[in-house]
């Protein structure tokens, strides 16, 4: 199959809109992508035509929406080459995942003056479950410094490492710079100090393949809604030895084996991490999502984004004030979002001024405001590339910066 990009974005009904009377250009991915007809249609029949509660009644439904969420769990075991379905315990996205591992890991490991390396390029929420965990255990937080051109110092990184290391958790990709971790080699040297591996790949998962296996890590998170899927569900892939060792998260119907008021047991994995009922409309439709950017092949989809972003940079960077961050600024390859600022302007009234002009682009601090310290800005623009923008687009996004700079000439 070839990368289509008219049919992908005839497959995409909200692209055809327009904003302010100008057709819609969505740069905003890295917050959330839109849906495929198929994602939407997917979830829709099943609330029209199999709609039951899973793992519980005897009945017909009940046992055709419990395989659907099974077979969910299957197409996501795939999509990551996890082991087996025991290692995919289904969130509500990457935060919940991420508080999961913390939570549950510095309970259970953890004890006061235990140290969690994590990185300057964070986002919150690899930051702030670790800092509950500080307050709750008494654990310290180290940081890996990142260079000026926003890579993690991996000479820093090897030097963090002692005897009271007890964890890395750490971004995949960056959502404010696109800086791709090198994280094979950070796991290699973590292992090497017996110590497991968080990955937060809420900005790596829709834009290239990820092989679990391969990566070597101990978890992995990400969210539906960054790829294509619906909100409300994400996944947590954890190494079945750790999610075995990990005492549950949440309580109630699901996660137990038996429940009387001397003695609860809890159920095996991954039921030990879901309880209550799940989102097992949102996880079919996240199935259809991982099956869609399956079938487009996520190795063409980081090609072709990446033609996108270095386009862009490359694009952007001739606009007179421009100041763009991050390893594309300095010809690296990238992958998702790249974010500038331009001299003069305030990053909020460019983006709204250009969503005046129909683009759509996220500014602030992105939830990772240690970084914008480190970068010694309040917040940037951030424009954010899914697989389906096109170059015509990235043109649009420049031509609309010029403008907002000559309203400020
Ligand atoms: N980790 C990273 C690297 C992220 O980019 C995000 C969301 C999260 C975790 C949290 O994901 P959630 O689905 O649980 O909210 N990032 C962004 C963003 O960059 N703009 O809006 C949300």
């Amino acid at each position: 199959m070839s990368y289509d990009l008219e049919q992908i974005r005839r497959d995409f009904p909200i692209l055809q809109r327009q904003v302010y009377g100008r057709p819609l250009v969505y740069l905003d991915n890295g917050a959330t992508t839109q849906k495929p007809r198929c994602v939407v249609e997917a979830m829709t029949d099943e609330y029209y035509n199999v709609n039951a509660n899973v793992h519980r009644g005897v009945h017909f439904l009940s046992q055709q929406a419990t395989e659907l969420h099974e077979q969910s769990r299957e197409t996501v075991r795939r999509f990551l080459n996890a082991a087996s379905v025991n290692e995919i315990v289904f969130t509500r996205g990457t935060t919940e995942s991420m508080n999961l591992v913390a939570s549950c890991f510095s309970e259970a490991f953890m004890q006061e003056g235990d140290e969690v390396i994590v990185s300057t390029l964070e986002h919150h929420s690899n930051i702030v479950p670790w800092q509950l965990a500080q307050a709750r255990k008494g654990i310290r937080l180290r940081v890996i410094p990142i260079t000026d051109e926003g890579t993690v110092c991996m000479d820093e990184y090897r030097r963090l490492f002692n005897s009271r290391t007890r964890i890395v958790s750490v971004a995949h990709v960056s959502n404010v710079l696109g800086t791709v971790n090198p994280i094979r080699e950070m796991t290699e040297i973590a292992h090497a100090h017996g110590v497991p591996v968080v990955i937060d790949g809420a900005q790596s998962a829709p834009h290239m393949a990820v092989d679990v296996q391969q990566l070597d890590c101990d978890f992995f998170a990400f969210s539906g809604h960054k790829v294509y899927g619906p909100t409300g569900v994400g996944v947590l892939y954890g190494r079945e030895d750790w999610l075995d060792r990990l005492p549950p998260y949440m309580g109630g119907g699901e996660m137990i084996k038996r429940v009387s008021f001397e003695k609860t047991t809890f159920n095996e994995l991954p039921y030990k991490f879901e309880a209550g009922t799940p989102d097992y409309v949102a996880t079919t439709g996240l199935a259809k999502a991982l099956d869609y950017v399956s079938h487009l092949g996520m190795e063409r989809i980081e090609a072709y984004e990446k033609r996108l972003a270095h386009y862009a940079a490359e694009r952007l960077q001739q606009i007179p004030g421009m100041c763009l961050y991050g390893p594309m600024a300095y010809g690296a390859e990238g992958s998702g979002p790249i974010s500038f600022n331009v001299k003069g302007i305030h990053h909020l009234d460019m983006g709204t001024l250009l969503d005046r002009l129909g683009v759509a682009v996220r500014t602030g601090h992105h939830c990772a405001e240690p970084l914008m310290q480190r970068m010694g800005v309040d917040g940037t623009v951030r424009a954010s590339f899914g697989l389906y923008n096109t170059l015509d687009e990235v043109d649009v996004l420049a031509a609309s910066i010029e403008r907002v700079c000559k309203m400020f000439a």
